[in-house]
């Protein structure tokens, strides 16, 4: 299964490494052919290369768009070398056969990602890259494709090792690489055009991503991952700067993406915010009249479940709040910028990563949401939905106060943040109770309201931070018990999407009990 190596196509758009490689292949007595680009950078570095348009007999033209799109090329890459009548066809045309193709794609993706204009990104789509790597990788029996710098020095090692020849096992997983980059290619030209054409519809759109990362496992260490970016430039997890600490986990982006969208929903200009994060949900969530006090208040909703968790912050972070954060252990600090302080103090904790991003995320905005099932994937639209005083409808005798008007708003930003069923209490911007994830509705009630029982026993005082406080619901109470559940707790307010069948029986209880209840009419299902 050993296949020799005498002939190389070399055709790059990044150059990086390309000399090196061509020296080793020369001294390896493999003949190079090559583009022009990457012809003239091996000749300057003094190789000895042919011109492609010398084997075809053509010359580079339209702009480079027709250059390797040729039998001379395609038939050297895909003629099977043990079938009597491709060899005989070879003969007869004067095809040489191309043992090795070496090609990086016209950089269509940081072309975009760049901002460029319509015109500049199609003439950035690569057509005969992608024809002479699914040609070479389909004919891995003979040929060796390499789509990556990184498999360069691997690439010579297998010949070290194999008296100038490749394994057929070397071959074959340099195909499936190959195949995974022309499959990534086209889905990001595909996901740049649905978006440069307004493209609503998710069963038009494909996933576009490129591999970011290898982790080093996924949620659980015998899971092996990888972090793969689909090219957006909006502030995240993903674009997001790291100043300290260990590489990001897999967990740890879940919850920084999960902290970081959460906070966003609280814009800059309307003071400080803070969101604490464990496996994905809020035990937290604070504004302040500074950014050390909304941490400070966002820590004091559960301060158990904040050990270890990840913050976000919806201004830079500032020496003050960095020196609040360092006092516990912390995972990962996201925010907006940091100063010098700031970083200055987080330098002394070694574990504690710091990421800052350029501005804050767009939860309004449109984007797609993937979840796979067993053999196949769900795709919908992210959720994006918001609501304010004006879409909400006063259903109880009493209108709420303008205190839980507000707080209830900012519940409701919360529980759409918070795994289904979710149960938000919040009093004077903050969260002071949360229920997430439970299979009923009435348990969150009572977990959210437990909890902030336990924080109050732990803070030392007589109530429980629920009293006084406004409840959310992510999706409608199907009875009064949840509801009942609340008022008990001590909340006086409610904000929550309607449309039960038993909505009559909510309302009726709503009103018994003195509360004040407002519908969204929209519901925030996270599972
Ligand atoms: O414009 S193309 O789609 N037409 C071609 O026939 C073709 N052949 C190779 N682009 C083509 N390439 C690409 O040119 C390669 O994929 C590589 O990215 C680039 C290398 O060009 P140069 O060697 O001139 O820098």
């Amino acid at each position: 299964d050993l296949a020799p190596l005498r002939r190389a196509l070399l055709s790059v758009s990044d150059k990086t490494g390309l000399v090196r490689l061509g020296k080793a292949l020369s001294e390896r007595g493999v003949e190079l052919l090559s583009t022009g680009g990457s012809a003239k950078t091996l000749r300057e570095a003094g190789l000895d290369v042919r011109d492609v348009a010398e084997v075809t007999g053509f010359p580079e033209m339209m702009d480079g768009r027709v250059k390797t799109l040729h039998p001379m090329v395609h038939g050297g890459l895909l003629a099977l070398r043990d079938n009597a009548d491709h060899v005989a066809a070879m003969e007869q045309h004067g095809i040489g056969p191309i043992d090795l193709l070496v090609v990086n794609l016209y950089p269509f993706e940081e072309t975009v990602a760049k901002g460029a204009d319509y015109d500049t990104c199609i003439e950035n789509i690569d057509i005969g890259g992608p024809a002479m790597i699914r040609a070479a990788a389909k004919n891995h029996a003979f040929v060796s494709v390499v789509v990556d710098v990184e498999d360069y020095q691997p690439l010579l090692d297998e010949l070290d090792a194999n008296d100038g020849q490749t394994t057929y096992e070397f071959r074959q997983r340099l195909a499936l690489t190959a195949y995974a980059r022309t499959g990534a290619y086209d889905a990001a030209v595909s996901g740049w055009m649905a978006q440069a054409l307004g493209e609503k519809t998710p069963r038009r759109r494909a996933f576009a991503g490129t591999l970011a990362q290898t982790l080093r496992y996924g949620e659980n260490p015998h899971q092996s991952a990888a972090f793969y970016k689909d090219g957006s430039s909006r502030p995240g997890v993903a674009t997001a700067t790291q100043h300290q600490g260990k590489e990001l986990s897999y967990n740890n982006i879940n919850d920084t993406d999960a902290a970081f969208e959460l906070v966003s929903e609280y814009p800059t200009e309307d003071g400080p915010a803070c969101a604490i994060i464990k496996h994905a949900n809020p035990c937290g969530v604070a504004q302040g009249p500074t950014l050390r006090e909304a941490y400070m208040r966002a820590f004091d909703c559960d301060r158990t479940s904040a050990f270890g968790g990840i913050i976000a912050l919806n201004q830079p972070l500032d020496g003050e709040t960095a020196e609040e954060i360092a006092k516990i252990f912390t995972e990962v600090v996201i925010a907006p910028g940091a100063d010098d302080d700031a970083k200055a103090i987080f330098a002394a904790k070694k574990n504690l990563r710091l990421l800052t991003t350029d501005g804050l995320a767009s939860p309004g905005a449109p984007a797609l949401a993937f979840k796979q099932v067993s053999g196949g994937l769900l795709v919908q639209d992210k959720d994006n939905g918001q609501v304010n005083v004006t879409d909400l409808r006063v259903v109880t005798k009493r209108a709420p106060t303008d205190r839980e008007m507000s707080d209830m708003l900012f519940a409701w930003k919360v529980a759409k943040h918070v795994k289904s069923n979710a149960i938000v209490y919040v009093k004077d911007g903050a969260t002071v109770g949360v229920g997430a994830g439970q299979m009923s509705r009435v348990d969150s009630c009572r977990i959210a309201a437990r909890k902030s029982q336990d924080m109050a026993a732990e803070l030392g005082l007589d109530a429980p931070l629920t009293q006084g406080s406004v409840v959310a619901s992510d999706a409608f109470f199907p009875f009064a018990d949840g509801l009942l559940t609340a008022a008990e707790a001590g909340a006086t307010a409610v904000i929550q999407p309607g449309g039960s069948m038993r909505d009559d029986d909510v309302i009726a209880a709503a009103d018994e009990a003195g509360l004040a209840m407002v519908l969204t009419g929209m519901r925030h299902f996270r599972h």
